[in-house]
């Protein structure tokens, strides 16, 4: 049995090794999330923040193309394929259509395009490819962060090449970045139950690793607040540090908060602010190799990811201009998620933090605490 002394000393040992800066290990994350107050882990993650990125809080100028919503796999928490479901309410786009979509930002000083939607079983590996080019074509320095590995293991599977084979023909075509989707939770005993068709933990890790030895970066999610328990929640993140720690190519860690309209787990209450922070915190304590962690303004809510500033994000992804659906169907409180700049700089300042706009790899366009703004296409601005 432990008692009230054996735990505060447990978690005071925790404590002086996250202030040496040493890494913690899976019984200790457990403990964190067992035992340890949001107050606690909220100070510890502060700790780790400051060392790892000041008082800087990075954002950057994005928008989303989602190019279907059709979708072959079934995920239980997914709000689009049950609308797939009822069929009259799915949009598959063309080339053309999402070419004009890249054309509407002519001019303006957005750096990424976030490109991510459904698994189409007619969008395969050369229309991706095409899509690729039809945009660097139009906009070469445009950073195109796109598809999850869950629509990578489809493409490659139907086209029947190597994850390394079809990487580089994408890497041709324009492609830039792999953003962190589809790794909702990768322990088999809830895979199984929330997504069990689509690639497995395995898969989803082999793709990022080719990915960053091809020299692309990426980022991670990680889909917690329904049936998981908090051993599942360090599981995951012990993939994720252990493949960091052989490629270093992860830029981001994200937590994604399940939200359950219109989903096949609509019965299950959504998590509440407290265990939101807390998931925070302990993801910065515990991943001491990612450099950063982003709160998706879109699905916390902007208030919360204010908040989440002080658990350890140091990032609040972008200004999307509501191109994204996922989390307003999924019952986000952001209905309309499309915040500008301005308003992005002032949740930073109001929270006494630098806002500073990045491009996808973390290079600074704009310290808005200093005076200078390095810019990355004078021509656009
Ligand atoms: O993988 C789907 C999630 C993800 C729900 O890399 C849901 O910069 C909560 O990965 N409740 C796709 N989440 C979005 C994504 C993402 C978003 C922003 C930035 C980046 C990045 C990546 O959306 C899916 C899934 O985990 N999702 N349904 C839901 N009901
Ligand atoms: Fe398809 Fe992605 Fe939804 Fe799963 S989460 S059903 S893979 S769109």
């Amino acid at each position: 049995m432990i008692t009230t002394t054996d735990l505060s000393a447990d978690l005071k040992a925790i404590a002086e090794k996250v202030k040496a800066g040493q890494r913690i290990t899976d019984e200790e994350a457990l403990l964190l999330f067992e035992k340890a107050s949001l107050g606690f882990v909220g100070s510890l993650a502060n700790e780790v923040r400051i060392r790892k990125n000041g008082d800087k809080v990075y954002f950057n100028r994005n928008f989303h193309i989602e190019p279907t919503n059709v979708c072959v796999f079934s995920c239980n928490f997914c709000s689009y394929s049950k609308l797939y479901a009822k069929r009259d309410e799915g949009w598959e786009l063309n080339i053309d259509q999402m070419l004009h979509m890249v054309k509407k930002y002519d001019g303006q000083p957005i750096t990424e395009v976030h490109i991510v939607g459904g698994v189409h079983p007619k969008m395969d590996l050369q229309f991706f490819a095409d899509l690729l080019k039809a945009i660097k074509t139009h906009r070469p320095e445009l950073h195109i962060k796109a598809f999850t590995a869950v629509e990578y293991d489809y493409m490659f599977r139907k086209a029947k090449v190597s994850v390394e084979e079809g990487l580089r023909f994408l890497i041709e075509a324009g492609l830039n970045s792999i953003p962190g989707g589809g790794a909702e939770i990768f322990h088999p005993e809830i895979r199984e139950k929330i997504c069990a068709d689509k690639v497995n933990a395995d898969g989803w890790l082999l793709i990022h690793e080719t990915a960053h030895q091809l020299g692309l970066h990426s980022n991670a999610t990680m889909l917690y607040g329904h049936i998981e328990k908090h051993e599942h929640l360090v599981d995951h993140m012990r993939r994720l540090r252990e493949l960091q720690d052989k490629t270093g190519g992860f830029n981001t860690f994200i937590p994604l908060k399940f939200r359950n309209k219109d989903n096949d787990m609509s019965n299950i209450p959504e998590s509440t602010l407290v265990e939101d922070m807390k998931t925070y915190a302990i993801a910065r304590i515990y991943l001491d190799n990612f450099p950063h962690l982003k709160a998706y303004w879109p699905m916390l809510g902007r208030q919360n990811a204010q908040l989440s500033l002080s658990f350890g994000v140091d990032d609040i992804d972008g200004t999307i201009d509501d191109t994204t659906k996922i989390y307003s169907m999924a019952g986000s409180e952001e209905q309309t998620p499309s915040m500008s700049t301005e308003e992005l700089v002032t949740l930073i300042k109001q929270a006494k933090r630098i806002p500073v706009e990045r491009d996808t790899l973390y290079n600074e366009i704009k310290n808005y605490g200093s005076a200078d703004r390095k810019e990355v296409n004078p021509a656009m601005n």
